[in-house]
């Protein structure tokens, strides 16, 4: 049965480049309830934990480097159909394959430098979302 949650980062480049407020609108006005939320910075070895099933993906060095390099926003979201839903509203991985009206299409700069995360299943969204939030955090 799916869960009602779940997980997201807004990640170092859309940070940098001052969307922050501009994609947490798109959450809100998506219909997703913030349930957890911070500002914080992944360790190097944070991001290669958090990364580590595209570990022998030819992209994961940089992928690691790029997810360290800066500031991130972390959430947790409540929806029906959460995970799937918040796919869609975040679109393809590849910003030059993602749908009009999508964050992607809108902030990300590159396949690689993306502007947020999704979790892409139940599981992952549980087990991400206890990476970045103790209990106590999640409201
Ligand atoms: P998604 O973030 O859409 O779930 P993924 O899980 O396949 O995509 O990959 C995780 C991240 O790794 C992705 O957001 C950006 C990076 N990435 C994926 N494919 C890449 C590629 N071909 N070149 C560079 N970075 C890539
Ligand atoms: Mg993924």
């Amino acid at each position: 049965m799916a869960t009602n949650r779940t997980f997201t980062m807004i990640k170092p480049d859309a940070v940098q480049n001052g969307h922050i407020g501009n994609i947490l609108a798109m959450i809100t006005n998506g219909g997703f309830k913030i349930v957890s939320l911070k500002l914080t910075q992944l360790t190097v070895a944070d991001a290669q934990a958090f990364y580590a099933v595209h570990a022998a993906r030819p992209f994961y060095g940089e992928l690691v480097e790029f997810m360290s390099r800066g500031p991130i926003v972390a959430a947790i979201l409540e929806k029906d159909n959460a995970v799937e839903d918040f796919r869609t509203l975040i679109g393809a991985t590849n910003p030059a394959e993602a749908a009009e009206g999508t964050i992607r299409k809108a902030y990300a700069t590159s396949i690689g430098e993306n502007a947020v995360h999704g979790s892409d299943s139940d599981e992952n969204a549980a087990i991400e979302g206890a990476f970045h939030f103790a209990g106590r955090e999640q409201f």
